[in-house]
């Protein structure tokens, strides 16, 4: 509506209607780029660049999407043998578009979401300079069959597929803009032209009701789009407020393919003539938003709630889960995660947003969306819970001589709370291994000394044991696994608890934690001492152990003491010395 003209028509009559003229004024001061209220689209000064700063026109339009025709002349496609709006079969020939019709080159589409309406732009050139112009634009829930080949097409019509009339007489001011819907059930009477089903519905006159408004170029403009110049006549466009007009409400709807047509008359049942065939667009006023969760060093169930009626309004997700709305109407919303449970703390909210239009604002748990058709919000909530570290030893060698030197290493597991396979596999190593060696290696280490005395004492009756098993000292499950086995545990604990329970390496100067350790006479167990001061319910155990093989030995060796007295065939001395055995 050119506001000005209407300020000034009112002052020229000498209405004086204040408020009125007030809103006028108003309204001129906030959309002095000739827009559509609510949209900051240049829809009806006849260009295609922005003129007021902060303005939108087709230089930049939101959502832009382009439709070039075939050249003009005898390969110009059009409909043909007398093909009309209400056809759903038409046929499409070459070369039939009458010289006093308009000969289409280009149509543009755009849409946007603002100020809580889905506004939806057109745009149509043609190369001959005419007084009239009627345009037909067809918006399609569905992609529509290729029209850039001649024969008889079937259209892929929905119920509910817009048809946006833009009619234009010069010196009629203004273009009228209407708005049909496609019709298939209902009665006859819904129809606008035709008296049968499927149809163009009731056209609607936007330009009337204010949901639309438009302008035809009086004079030469550029497309720098096209990068052509329009001589006056040649270019026309709309903005329309689809949600005013009811084509968008609380409900979902999408439309996916947009094309241009000329009709030969302002009459609706004439004949439609050339067009410039569909292109995909993306017309929607609703959207998607997703949430991801990931957890760190463990896992837990986090809680959500959002508003902006969201349904489900509340859901739950652990790690690696998702929750996807994937039909929000456009309008605000918000998602925040509820307070986590004991030990987790919420490490980072990242969001980010795309469609023109939509945008997310992540603010410690809560993520404030406006959403706009066709636009998309993706949000990933990631928690944290500190580690339980274990460590583990290795001795550098499983038996060695009196006096030589011995190493040791230790290695700290960062161990996730929630892995209990890893936590038990490394208590076992832990605990049990290295300790268990140890011990088997004192008793092995204080028999053979025992055994050097009793020799040398000249005492036989205690067998050297078997060569053989001297060789193997230790049963196989207690030796060090071999690297194959290693890696197979690492693989299955890494499987087992995923990426966050992968073994992490200790810190450098924990390494040496246990130090170098000199193995002495005493059987060990002063270097145990030293190796395991910091675990002494592994120190104990060892002493258990050793205690108790000292009470087997003991007892093994009175027995046999008291078989030897009570046959006679024992020396005195002998007797003496076997009492001093000392026992470690
Ligand atoms: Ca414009
Ligand atoms: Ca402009
Ligand atoms: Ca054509």
């Amino acid at each position: 509506m050119d506001v000005s003209r209407l300020r000034r028509r009112s002052l020229r009559a000498g209405i004086a209607v204040p408020l009125s003229v007030a809103l006028l004024l108003l309204l001129a001061l906030v959309y002095p780029g000739l827009a559509l209220p609510g949209s900051t689209f240049e829809g009806s000064d006849g260009n295609l660049v922005v003129n007021t700063a902060g303005n939108t026109d087709w230089s930049n339009a939101p959502n832009r999407v382009r439709g070039d025709d075939v050249p003009s002349g005898t390969g110009d496609n059009a409909f043909g043998q007398g093909t009309k709006e209400d056809d759903e079969n038409v046929s499409v020939v070459t070369g039939s578009i009458p010289p006093n019709k308009s000969d289409l080159t280009r149509f543009y589409v755009a849409n946007e979401f603002a100020n809580n309406s889905n506004y939806l732009y057109l745009a149509w050139e043609r190369s001959n300079v005419l007084g009239s112009a009627n345009m037909d634009f067809e918006i399609n829930q569905k992609t529509q069959p290729n029209l850039t080949t001649t024969g008889p097409k079937t259209l892929n019509r929905t119920a509910g597929d817009l048809l946006i009339t833009f009619d234009f007489t010069n010196g009629g001011g203004n273009p009228v803009l209407g708005l049909l819907k496609w019709v298939t059930s209902g009665p006859t009477s819904q129809c606008f032209s035709r008296n049968a089903l499927p149809c163009w519905g009731n056209r609607v006159n936007l330009s009337a009701a204010g949901f639309a408004e438009g302008a035809v170029n009086t004079s030469t403009v550029d497309d720098p789009i096209a990068g052509v110049s329009l001589p006056g006549l040649t270019f026309g466009e709309a903005a329309v407020n689809l949600t005013a007009a009811g084509v968008f409400g609380s409900t979902c709807e999408a439309f996916a393919s947009a094309f241009l047509k000329s009709r030969s008359s302002a009459s609706f049942p004439a004949e439609v003539k050339d067009f410039v065939a569909p292109r995909p667009v993306s017309i929607s006023n609703c959207g998607t938003i997703t949430i991801h969760k990931i957890t760190e060093n463990g896992d837990s169930t986090f809680d959500y709630t959002t508003t902006g009626a969201l349904t489900p309004a509340t859901f739950s997700l652990s790690n690696g889960g998702t929750r996807t709305y994937s039909d929000v109407v456009a309008g605000s919303y918000s998602v925040t995660e509820s307070a986590p449970p004991a030990g987790w703390t919420l490490k980072s909210l990242e969001c980010t947003a795309t469609g023109d239009g939509t945008s997310v604002t992540p603010s410690d748990a809560t993520a404030s969306i406006t959403m706009a058709g066709g636009g998309t919000v993706d949000c990933t909530y990631t928690n944290h819970i500190n580690l339980k570290p274990t460590i583990a030893t290795k001795l550098s060698a499983e038996s060695v001589t009196v006096g030589a030197t011995v190493h040791d290493s230790a290695t700290l597991h960062r161990q996730p709370a929630g892995c209990r396979h890893q936590d038990r596999h490394q208590r076992r190593r832990a605990r049990l291994r290295p300790d268990h060696l140890q011990q088997r290696g004192d008793l092995l280490l204080a028999g053979r000394l025992q055994r050097r005395r009793q020799q040398r004492r000249g005492h036989q009756r205690l067998p050297e044991r078997d060569p053989g098993r001297q060789q193997k000292p230790v049963r196989d499950k207690h030796r060090p696994e071999p690297d194959s086995q290693r890696r197979r545990d690492r693989q299955w604990a890494d499987r087992r608890c995923g990426r966050h329970g992968r073994l992490q390496p200790v810190q450098p100067e924990r390494r040496h934690l246990l130090g170098d350790a000199r193995l002495h006479p005493d059987g060990g167990r002063h270097r145990e001492r030293h190796l395991l001061h910091d675990q002494h319910d592994l120190h104990r155990q060892g002493r258990r152990h050793l205690a108790l093989a000292g009470d087997l030995q003991r007892r093994r060796q009175q027995r046999k003491l008291d078989l030897a007295v009570r046959r006679g065939a024992l020396h005195h001395r002998q007797r003496h010395v076997l009492a001093q055995v000392p026992l470690l």
